[in-house]
């Protein structure tokens, strides 16, 4: 049987009327310009792309070269195609509209353009997320900020490209989560393991133990129960992974189950959590939900929160159904003791 590229996967979802011909030109850009990031990230040393670029960005983070190179190929691959009105990125303060000689398209595209970047210098897998949303008709000709602050189920697509061992592309437009390998022969992703399912129980969790003594009470006898394993209330053993890089922790748990925490910490009171919710916490929310698992704050369905900021933060939980249950089981009722941390959606 003829191996079922990406190119041939979203003419087929076209056909079937499930994407519009937009949306999967939108798709094929943002993965060609993936291809052009995995070939820079694979470069390394060689490519003189490794160490800091010298500059910050508005999360007050240092950039790394690829940062800012991965950036930039995502925003010259976009401007012309016609499919968009503006993007948004990670690296950047606010949107930036499509140029105005361009011709302008109904999508709004969102990105962290090479997430988990502090592990390149080692060798470490790292990835492009990115997510897209409808632009409203009043945004298409002067798009700004707040036409991006639509909650994660109104997404219309969302994936991300890790650059690992293999190069893969997870994907989502509703119907399911596909991942696709890159052939690096051919320069073409095909299809390799359609409908991921996410197994509903895991013996599996993701998290930094660093910042164990910052935690919510909740999220510190949660994860004790956790660490007690089969002589605990939990009655089995639990191993730990932590990569600290959001697309590899991700994708492990689309492969085999888990649950990956990045919850509120008091570490900086005023940050609601470290991780942002519409270009990390929703594109992979909607994977995460569409393979079966769960994505919550831990008190909240993260595709339901009304986003009050390009850059907002939010405490995340996601994976395996079961557990993401487990975990929120902690933050109920009891909750109503002790006092929610402040910035935390209720
Ligand atoms: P820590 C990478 O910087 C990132 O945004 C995510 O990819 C990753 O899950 C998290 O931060 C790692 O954070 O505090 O463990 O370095």
């Amino acid at each position: 049987m003829q191996p079922v590229t990406l190119t041939r996967y979203l003419v087929e979802e076209q056909r079937h009327g499930r994407i519009s011909a937009e949306l999967r030109q939108l798709i094929s850009v943002v993965v060609r310009a993936c291809t052009t990031i995995s070939i820079a990230v694979g470069k390394g040393a060689l490519g003189g792309v490794l160490g800091e670029a010298g500059t910050g960005n508005i999360q007050g983070e240092v950039q790394k070269k690829l940062d800012v190179i991965s950036n930039d190929i995502l925003l010259e691959a976009n401007a012309w195609g016609g499919h968009l009105a503006a993007c948004a990125s990670e690296e950047m303060d606010h949107c930036q509209p499509v140029p105005a000689e361009y011709p302008k398209g109904d999508f709004l595209l969102l990105f962290d353009p090479l997430d988990g970047s502090s592990n390149i210098d080692v060798n470490v897998s790292v990835g492009t997320i990115f997510s897209v949303l409808r632009c409203p008709p009043q945004g298409v000709q002067d798009p700004r900020d707040e036409h991006f602050l639509q909650p994660g189920h109104a997404q219309v697509a969302a994936g991300y490209c890790i650059y690992g061992p293999q190069t893969m592309l997870v994907l989502t437009t509703g119907h399911g989560t596909h991942a696709f390998t890159l052939d690096r022969e051919q320069g073409l992703f095909v299809l390799t393991q359609a409908n991921m399912q996410i197994p509903a129980e895991t013996a599996e969790f993701a998290v930094n133990m660093s910042n164990q003594r910052h935690w919510e009470p909740q999220m510190q006898a949660y994860v004790a129960d956790l660490l007690a394993g089969r002589d605990g209330p939990r009655g089995k053993d639990f191993n730990m992974r932590w990569i600290a890089s959001m697309v590899a922790d991700v994708h492990r748990i689309l492969t085999r189950g888990g649950i990956f925490m990045y919850p509120w910490d008091n570490k900086d009171p005023s940050k609601a959590g470290k991780l942002r919710l519409m270009y990390e916490a929703n594109p992979m929310g909607l994977l995460v939900e569409q393979a079966g698992g769960l994505a919550s704050t831990g008190r909240a369905r993260i595709l339901d929160i009304a986003p009050q900021g390009l850059h907002q933060r939010v405490p995340v939980f996601l994976g395996s159904r079961g557990e993401v249950q487990a975990a929120e089981r902690y933050f109920q009722p009891a909750d109503a003791s002790l006092s929610a941390s402040p910035g935390v959606p209720s």
